[in-house]
């Protein structure tokens, strides 16, 4: 059987980009025979860049609501909260203590997001990645689909994965799982600056669309994307060094499931502001649905309460024994 896991950080609105890099994923896997989806929402990984006890646990319900409005459908899939099955942090600190420090120096996403400053960074967000290969590795999970960006992190717990079972289990206790980057958006990059990743956490709005942005502001975002004084390129070669043009092909092609060959088979050569206005309807149509679904759900948190109380016991279930079979190997005490 497969086993998929994957997750995402309540530390902000989900964007575009963790839709199309991940969560349009996620419903297709969840439809596929003898597959088993378990999708998190990874709100120990939240508090590695900051806290905000007063908001976390709204954000938390927020983004539960965003996989269920996207798709991702509770009673076949078990959607629950990282900090509600403690097997997350107990074998994220024992997998902390077999990895060496030189795979984490490695890890550019705590150079990016701990800046220039990192004695300021949280020892946890330097560690995130041995959390993350525990999330993982705790369900014994096979598959992990994430966007672009988290392809290194997928191979450091491969590693970590691989170093446990040869040289303290000495044998295949843990599957080796495998990153899953699909589709034509794996890495959705900012509509301002067509370098850098959209990212729920950038300081600018601009910069990103929301889940729960209105059509007004979709359109208003789109509209201000930056471009270049060109016309739509029309083949891959007019697109490089156009990072933003690309970047909209992207996202277009991503959202209505065709290859960026298409569009600009349809749009190249034209202007951008008639390309942004077919680009803006496309997004607006696909989004208004999910962000309908994610306001009604959000009316009633008792219900992704409930929701989310019931899959945590689904996934205590499957985490309990895995966790103390590894404990078991490592060695603690037990009664
Ligand atoms: N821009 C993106 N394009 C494609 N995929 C993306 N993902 C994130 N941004 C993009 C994928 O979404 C999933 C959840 O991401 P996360 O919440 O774990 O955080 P992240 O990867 O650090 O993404 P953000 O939006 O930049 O969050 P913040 O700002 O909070 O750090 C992952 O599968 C990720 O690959």
């Amino acid at each position: 059987m497969k086993r998929i896991f994957s997750g995402m950080q309540p530390t902000n609105r989900l964007t575009l980009g963790n839709y199309l890099g991940a969560l349009k994923n996620w419903v297709k896997m969840q439809d596929e025979h003898g597959t088993q989806c378990i999708y998190c929402v990874v709100d120990l990984h939240a508090n590695t860049t900051g806290y905000n006890p007063g908001t976390l646990k709204n954000a938390t319900r927020e983004v539960a609501a965003a996989y269920i409005a996207a798709g991702v459908n509770p009673e076949k899939s078990i959607i629950f909260a990282q900090s509600s099955v403690p097997g997350h942090a107990q074998l994220g600190w024992m997998l902390s203590c077999i990895t060496p420090l030189g795979w984490l120096n490695r890890m550019t996403q705590f150079k990016d997001k701990a800046g220039k400053d990192k004695e300021k960074a949280s020892a946890g967000l330097y560690t995130y990645p041995t959390l993350m290969a525990a999330d993982v590795l705790l369900y014994h999970a096979t598959h992990v689909p994430v966007g672009d960006d988290q392809k290194q992190h997928v191979e450091l717990m491969r590693d970590i994965a691989i170093s446990f079972n040869q040289h303290i289990a000495g044998r295949d206790f843990f599957p080796v799982p495998d990153p899953v980057i699909m589709g034509e958006a794996t890495r959705v990059m900012s509509l301002r600056d067509g370098t850098q990743k959209m990212s729920k956490s950038a300081e600018s709005d601009m910069t990103r669309i929301n889940l729960t942005d209105d059509a007004d502001m979709i359109s208003q975002k789109i509209k201000k994307a930056k471009t270049d004084a060109g016309l739509v390129p029309a083949s891959e070669a007019e697109c490089e060094g156009r990072p933003e043009a690309r970047n909209l092909l992207t996202i277009y092609a991503a959202l209505s499931d065709t290859s960026r060959e298409a569009v600009m088979a349809e749009y190249g050569g034209q202007q951008f502001s008639a390309f942004k206005n077919a680009l803006s309807d496309l997004t607006v149509a696909t989004m208004a649905p999910i962000t309908g679904r994610m306001r009604e759900l959000m009316a009633d948190p008792t219900e992704m309460d409930r929701i989310l109380g019931a899959s945590a016991v689904k996934a205590n279930e499957i985490a309990e024994p895995i966790l103390k079979n590894a404990m078991d190997i490592m060695g603690f005490w037990r009664a």
